[in-house]
C-alpha cells in the first residue's frame, strides 16, 4: 500500500474540556456524525476516546461497548480505542477496555512526562495489555511519544513475538511537552529505528502539526491528525470541525501523490478480524 496515506481521525482525546472547546465530539451522536464526515473526508481509523453525561473523560464498559457498535454500524471505518484514557485512569480500567472488542487499540510503549502530568505505562503494564491484544485479536497501534519508546517497542516484539494481524504498526506522537520534539529530523530519527517492515503514522501536537505532517509525508509515512492533538488550523483560526483537518490531511497526501487509503486496503493491511 506503498501508493497511498492511511488516514486516522483523533476527534476527541481526554484533555480538553466541551466548555473551552465547543466544537469538540464528546456525545455518541457527535461522535458518530463526525466519524461519518471524517470516513467521507478520506479517515480509514477513527482513534476514540469517549466522554460522560457530563463530558468528562470515561472508561466505562458500557459505553465504549455502545460506542464500537454505532460506529460500527454507521461508518466502515476501522475503531480503535484508546487505552491510555486520561492520565488519571487505573491500569484496570485500561486493560478491560479489550472488551469492547474493538478492531484496533492504542498501547503506548513507555512512561512520558505529560505538560505538568505523567503518562504512565510501565513495563508490566504493556506487557499485560499486549499479551491481552493477542488473546482478545485487537491489533493493537504503538504509540511512541519518545525515542526510547521505541527501544521499549522492539523489547515487547523479541520477548512476546508478533501482534495478533502479524503486522507490526506504530504512530508517532509527537511534540508533547514532555516527549519527542515535532520536527523533521527527530521523525527521521525515530522512523530509523523502528523494527523491519512496521508502517507508521505519525501526528504532531499543537503547531507542530503541519511539520509532522509534511515530514511524514515525505519519509513515506501515514497521518493522523484531529482535535485530540491540534485544536487551530492557523495561528488564531480554530478548528470548527474534525472533518477540517482530515481534509486538510488528505489534500496534503494527493498532493505529496499518495491519496487517502481506502478503508478496505487499510484492513487488509493491518490485519484487522472480521468481526
Ligand atoms: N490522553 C493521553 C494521556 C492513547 O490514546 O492511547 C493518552 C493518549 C494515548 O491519548
Ligand atoms: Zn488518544
Amino acid at each position: 500500500m506503498g501508493a497511498t496515506t492511511l488516514i486516522t481521525v483523533a476527534p476527541t482525546g481526554a484533555e480538553s474540556a466541551k466548555a473551552d472547546v465547543p466544537a469538540l465530539p464528546v456525545t455518541l451522536e457527535e461522535l458518530v456524525q463526525t466519524a461519518k464526515e471524517c470516513e467521507a473526508a478520506g479517515a480509514a481509523i477513527v482513534h476514540v476516546h469517549i466522554r460522560d453525561d457530563d463530558a468528562r473523560p470515561t472508561l466505562d464498559p458500557s459505553r465504549l461497548r455502545d460506542t464500537v457498535r454505532a460506529l460500527r454500524e454507521s461508518t466502515g471505518l476501522i475503531v480503535q480505542l484508546s487505552t491510555g484514557g486520561a492520565v488519571t485512569d487505573p491500569y484496570e480500567d485500561r486493560l478491560a477496555v479489550l472488551d469492547a472488542e474493538p478492531d484496533m487499540c492504542s498501547l503506548t510503549c513507555g512512561t512520558v512526562n505529560f505538560g505538568d502530568d505523567v503518562f504512565m505505562n510501565p513495563w508490566p503494564f504493556m506487557v499485560e495489555l499486549y499479551q491481552r491484544t493477542q488473546e482478545l485479536e485487537v491489533v493493537p497501534e504503538f504509540e511512541l511519544f519518545d525515542l526510547g519508546h521505541i527501544a521499549a517497542l522492539h523489547r515487547l516484539l523479541d520477548k512476546h513475538g508478533l501482534p495478533y494481524g502479524g503486522h507490526v504498526h506504530c504512530d508517532l506522537v509527537m511534540g508533547v511537552p514532555g516527549g519527542m520534539p515535532g520536527d523533521a529530523r527527530t521523525l527521521v530519527a525515530a522512523v530509523e529505528a523502528l523494527p523491519d517492515g512496521a508502517t507508521w503514522s505519525a501526528t504532531g501536537v499543537g503547531r507542530t502539526s503541519l511539520p509532522v505532517m509534511f515530514a511524514a509525508l515525505s519519509a513515506g509515512g501515514h497521518l493522523r491528525v484531529g482535535m485530540e492533538d491540534t485544536l487551530t488550523l492557523a495561528k488564531g483560526t480554530p478548528v470548527t470541525a474534525n472533518v477540517q483537518l482530515v481534509e486538510r490531511a488528505a489534500a496534503a497526501a494527493a498532493l505529496a501523490q499518495r491519496p487517502s487509503a481506502p478503508v478496505r486496503d487499510a484492513r487488509a493491511l493491518l490485519g484487522i478480524k472480521r468481526r
